[in-house]
């Protein structure tokens, strides 16, 4: 498949659909949704990990990188899900958790074994003296003692997630080859998640961009990617317009796309980080994502997207419940027109909401337990800092998949692993918006289906922002010779003045009335 036709919709498989009645999604309940994955109109999947794993971080802690968690199923199913989504014109993605392995991986009990066992060097063993400050991004020191034979091994996230050690060649060629493997079974490709840490420089005290990231990029690219032409998406908080080029430049034969997330990073507070997060401007977001698109715009392919399994439902960050279904329509519409490759959250394209989890006993994610007492060490009083844990936690965004009105929203016959909270389920469900012409599903599916039609103008013209200044309006173009698309959305809960649009040609699609709080309207000519 050519990396410019595609549409990707992520699937976080513990809470997709619950095949087997056990209150957890599964492979099985992908297999079984095929269907609706393609009448949306989407033609590859990401899924979120679905090996053997411990779930310390819902999968994102690997022990067996070549099979299946019993959980989502057999290895199988998996084989019989890449089968049965070709067939369908729909490629299988996988997440490629390379920065670190679970503590339970038997590479990782064997490295702890001894100093001199042959996986020791697989991680990253320091005495104390040489240990340094480095903080894990899930909060406390990202050292952690073992006594087995008195060092410290480095982890970037939970400690029971350590970081694999990218400087020893033994272990890149271990990943390389599981790559191929997986290759070879039929996977389109990957997205890398964290792939920024792997060139890390530890005692240097350099995480992210480290000094041998691209050299690693680029071997990975020849000795995996570049022969079976996969997919290749890397997650990159860290990533900016400047270092974007380094990945992407497909002279530098590195990686497809990368997540870029300065769009959402340039709201946290500088103390507490994602926790504590600024409002909402409109002229500060339009700034950093058209920069995405003007910024080398011959040597980057992006990749565009409003959500994903970590960050807050893209309606409660960028308005509000009262408008939940005008803003749910007009997002796509901001984003699915401009030049890169869509990506779709489960559940964006019915207008999920956050979870709202008011009880510490409901929330799952390790990370909302132990940034709890962070953010309290940092200043926040003891009932602010449990609130916000509770209200920031990635729960909120991973909920089950709501199918239909019925228990569990249809999700499961069980009681799911996590709650459905959704005051509006009625409404918001699949059944209910296949049936509504009007539903936000129906306006993903029309969407998309007009992003096909005009497929060369995104592929091959350029991007023009419109009304830039404008603190309501976001606005682009796509020119490509004589022809232009044009995309005006009102990105306000008020009504707009809308600047004449008669030179933008003929008024192909439109949700709300002109100027309306949260419409949008599409011009071709
Ligand atoms: O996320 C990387 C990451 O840095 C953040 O999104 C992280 O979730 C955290 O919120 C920082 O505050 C990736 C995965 O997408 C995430 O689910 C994993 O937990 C993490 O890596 C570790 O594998
Ligand atoms: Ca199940």
């Amino acid at each position: 498949m050519n990396l410019k036709d595609l549409v990707i919709y992520q699937i976080y498989p513990r809470s997709f659909f619950d095949s087997n009645g056990d209150g957890i999604g599964d492979i099985q309940g992908i297999c079984s949704k095929l269907d609706y994955l393609s009448s949306l109109g989407v033609n590859a999947l990401w899924l979120s990990p679905i090996f053997v794993s411990p779930m310390k971080d819902g999968g994102y802690d690997i022990a067996d990188y070549y099979h299946v968690d019993p959980l989502f199923g057999k290895d199988e199913d998996l084989f019989e899900l890449i089968e049965k989504a070709k067939a369908k014109g729909i490629g299988i993605i996988l997440d490629l958790v390379a920065n670190h392995t679970s503590d339970q991986n038997p590479w990782f009990l064997e490295s702890k074994k001894s100093k001199d066992n042959p996986y020791r060097d697989f991680y990253i063993w320091r005495d104390k003296e040489e240990i340094n400050d480095i903080q894990s991004a899930f909060g406390g020191s990202a050292w952690t003692l073992d006594k087995t034979t008195g060092q410290y091994y480095f982890h970037l996230f939970a400690k029971e997630q350590p970081d694999l050690n990218w400087a020893n060649p033994k272990l890149r060629d271990t990943m390389y080859q599981m790559m191929n493997y997986w290759l070879d079974k039929g996977v389109i490709g990957f997205r890398m998640d964290v792939i920024e840490n792997i060139g890390k420089d530890i005692d240097a005290h350099i995480v992210n961009d480290g000094p041998r990231l691209h050299d690693y990029l680029h071997e990975m690219n020849q000795k995996c990617l570049a022969k079976h032409q996969a997919v290749s998406i890397g997650e990159t908080w860290c990533s900016n317009n400047e270092t974007r080029v380094l990945y992407l430049d497909p002279k530098r034969e590195e990686l497809n796309m990368i997540f870029q997330f300065d769009q959402l990073t340039m709201f946290f507070d500088p103390i507490f980080n994602k926790w504590v997060q600024k409002p909402f401007d409109l002229l500060a977001y339009k700034k950093a994502i058209f920069a995405h698109q003007l910024v080398h715009p011959k040597k980057v392919w992006n990749a565009l997207f409003l959500e994903n399994h970590d960050i807050a439902r893209s309606i409660d960050r960028y308005g509000d419940r009262n408008s939940r279904k005008a803003i749910a329509k007009m997002l796509p519409a901001t984003f699915l027109f401009q030049k890169g490759t869509p990506f779709i959250y489960q559940g964006e394209e019915l207008g999920m909401i956050n979870a709202d989890i008011q009880n510490w006993n409901e929330i799952r994610d390790t990370e909302a337990f132990t940034m709890r007492p962070e953010l309290a060490k940092k200043g926040m009083d003891e009932e602010m800092a449990s609130k916000k844990a509770l209200w920031t936690s990635r729960d909120n965004c991973r909920s089950p998949m709501q199918w239909n009105n019925s228990k569990n929203a249809g999700f499961s016959k069980a009681e799911p692993w996590l709650k459905v909270h959704d005051k509006e389920l009625n409404e918001y469900n699949v059944e209910n918006e296949e049936k509504d012409s009007k539903s936000i599903l129906a306006t993903y599916q029309k969407l998309l289906q007009l992003r096909k039609e005009h497929l060369s103008l995104i592929q091959e013209g350029k991007f023009v922002p419109l009304f830039e200044e404008d603190p309501k309006l976001f606005a682009y173009q796509m020119v490509l010779g004589e022809h232009v698309l044009s995309v005006v959305c009102v990105f306000s809960k008020q009504e707009a003045q809308i600047p004449s649009l008669s030179h933008l040609g003929k008024l192909i699609d439109a949700e709300g009335e002109l100027g309306a709080p949260y419409s949008y309207s599409i011009y071709y000519r």
